[in-house]
């Protein structure tokens, strides 16, 4: 595989950016990047600069003519047409330059600050606990990790680099103005105030809305997302017409909510322009009124014109700016929500082993809840496992076979007793040495749609000979099968390649476990879809690879749970009994009626098959 070097970007922490203050949080996001941010919003400066230079001396040549004025230049007319053309051409290229340097400045910043938050947020997400997990829609995640991301490099790109703008034009107009008239400069900004209270106005009502528009579209992407995801049974059961109606409602309250979001975007315009025209038409008075009493000059007038289109400019789009930050501060809190989880820590550990556990499991009245509140799932759990030995758990659906075997990778952390692995606590162990030393075969297994081999080879994440996969393909009797695909070994699994049965999954993922020759193997129903024959091939092989490993295997055949050295029956969270196959068909209890009703069923399966033939 030939493999790329990517470009680094210099990689940010962003817990340090949570902050309460969302402003505050954002600006600590910019971190390495303020210098550039400065630069880019002082070229936006400059760049609106020449232009206002351009516009005001093209409007003093035009009164200049009104008023049969020289032209303020001295010389020639040809000369003066020739040095304002070349000054002209000069200002042109200043304004262009500098505004493609803010441009390049503000992609280069925005886009690197958002590709470094999508790195972290990846990495983050993939170290939050199993808890957070079960518990946030996978369309919830997608929608912050995209959409809100997207809204936070719009607001890098195009509101953060407006400050310089606003702040150079207007320094330099209102300074000119009140160069010009100080009480004309005042009288040119009484509108502020104003334009800050409608703008804040519209700040809160428009974080609100794009609040809601974001949670809608985060619903509507679970939706979109559970649908395709479980598109066997919508389609099994019929329900599309329910699926679209429910995808269609959610819709249209998106619909309701970006509308109403946009409303609030277009009742600001028109409102700011009103206020703000009402304010030009004030200053224009109020300068002429000053023309007439003689405390202005006529020839400024038009100047004064000028200025002031030059000074709304920047409080026009300072309320802009207010109203459109308020979309990247609800994008900033919604992204702090998944920032601000606790990780799960995986290589700190109170012990810190070196080398292989040896794999001897004692469960001390083990007790475990999912929630607080929640009834609990295991009771008083006690048994001891010998290193190499295989524990069986047996018992009804729902009994908590699962739920007790997850505890060992730490998945979930047991609420009461204590489970020691080689005389340590299980607490004390770093998570990531745990889990490298358990091999797993969940009991609804998830391949990757990659090469089969990457599926095998997953666990161990370092290029293993041939001859190694196939010894774990066989072993989980599933080489064959995978012999029988065009692409052997590199068919891809998923949707662009082959489909897997439930069974031949469950088997890639036992292969995928004993590749990784870990001490301690925990198998879920791991032969749960198979056949008799398969499972019995299974059985065997799994049987010498068991050999010097603890292993833990959760099955509802007898078969294969009667040469475990330790078989747990399991009934509503409790170990109702327990001992080897020999003792347990002694005691009269569940174990025995399983025993019965199985063995009865398949000494009549045998008759009829005999009677078959
Ligand atoms: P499991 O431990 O999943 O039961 P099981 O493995 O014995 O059942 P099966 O044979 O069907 O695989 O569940 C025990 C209880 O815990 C059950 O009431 C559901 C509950 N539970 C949760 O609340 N959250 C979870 O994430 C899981 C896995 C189970
Ligand atoms: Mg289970």
């Amino acid at each position: 595989m030939t493999s790329t070097t990517i470009p680094t970007v210099s990689p940010f922490d962003f817990r340090k950016a949570l902050s309460s203050n969302k402003l505050r949080g954002i600006l600590k996001m910019m971190s390495d990047y303020r210098l550039a941010y400065l630069a880019a919003n002082l070229a936006t400066g400059l760049s609106a600069l020449a232009k206002m230079i351009t516009s005001l001396v093209l409007l003093r040549l035009f009164a200049a003519t009104i008023l049969g004025e020289r032209p303020p230049f001295a010389g020639t007319l040809e000369r003066t047409l020739l040095w304002l053309a070349l000054g002209f051409v000069f200002l042109a290229v200043f304004e262009g330059g500098f505004s493609f340097l803010a441009g390049r400045l503000a992609a280069y910043t925005a886009e690197s600050i958002t590709r470094r938050l999508r790195d972290f947020l990846f990495d983050h997400i993939q170290r939050l606990s199993f808890a957070y997990h079960s518990k946030t829609p996978t369309g919830d995640l997608i929608e912050r990790v995209t959409s809100d991301v997207d809204t936070l490099r719009r607001f890098f790109s195009e509101q953060a680099i407006g400050i310089g703008r606003i702040v150079f034009l207007f320094v330099i107009n209102f300074g000119a103005i009140a160069y010009l008239n100080w009480k004309l400069g005042l009288a040119s900004i009484i509108v502020i105030p104003f334009i800050l209270a409608v703008s804040v106005w519209f700040f809160r009502r428009v974080t609100k809305a794009y609040e809601q528009y974001q949670e809608q579209e985060a619903k509507l992407s679970t939706t979109l997302q559970e649908n395709l995801t479980g598109v066997r049974v919508v389609k099994a059961f019929a329900r599309q017409a329910y699926e679209i109606d429910k995808f269609e409602k959610d819709n249209w309250e998106k619909y309701l909510r970006g509308k109403h979001l946009l409303l609030m975007h277009s009742l600001f315009w028109p409102l700011s322009d009103i206020v703000l025209g009402l304010q030009m038409l004030g200053g224009f008075v109020f300068a002429s009124l000053l023309v007439i009493n003689g405390e202005l000059n006529v020839s400024d007038y038009p100047v004064y014109v000028a200025l002031v289109v030059w000074l709304i400019w920047p409080i026009r789009n300072l309320g802009r700016l207010i109203v459109q930050t308020s979309t990247g501060l609800v994008s900033y809190g919604r992204l702090m929500e998944i920032v601000r989880q606790e990780r799960e820590a995986l290589t700190e550990g109170r012990f810190q082993p070196n080398g292989p556990v040896r794999g001897e499991i004692i469960f001390e009245n083990v007790c475990f809840q999912y929630d607080d509140g929640q009834s609990e799932v295991l009771q008083d759990i006690s048994f001891v496992c010998k290193p190499g030995q295989a524990v069986a758990l047996l018992g009804s659906t729902g009994s908590g076979k699962t739920s007790l075997v997850n505890l060992l990778p730490r998945f979930h952390e047991y609420t009461g007793g204590r489970i020691l692995l080689d005389g340590v606590e299980l607490k004390d162990y770093p998570r990531a040495y745990l889990r490298r030393q358990i091999g797993i075969v969940e009991q609804e297994p998830f391949l990757f749609s990659r090469s089969i081999r990457e599926n095998i080879t997953y666990g161990v994440g370092r290029d293993v000979p041939q001859a190694e996969i196939e010894a774990a393909a066989r072993a989980a009797a599933i080489h064959d099968v995978i012999l029988s695909f065009p692409a052997g070994y590199d068919t891809l699994v998923g949707e662009k390649g082959v489909t897997l049965s439930g069974g031949q999954k469950q088997r890639v993922a036992i292969a995928r476990a004993l590749l990784k020759d870990p001490r301690i193997l925990i198998l879920d129903d791991s032969t749960s879809s198979v056949d008799t024959e398969t499972e019995a091939e299974i059985r065997a092989a799994l049987n010498r690879l068991m050999q010097n490993r603890t292993t833990f295997i959760i099955a509802h055949r007898i078969q294969s749970v009667m040469n475990a050295d330790l078989i747990l029956v399991m009934d509503k969270g409790r170990v109702v009994q327990m001992g080897t196959h020999e003792q347990l068909l002694q005691q009269d209890g569940m174990y025995r009626q399983i025993y019965d009703i199985q063995t009865k069923i398949e000494a009549e399966l045998e008759e009829e098959i005999a009677s078959v033939f």
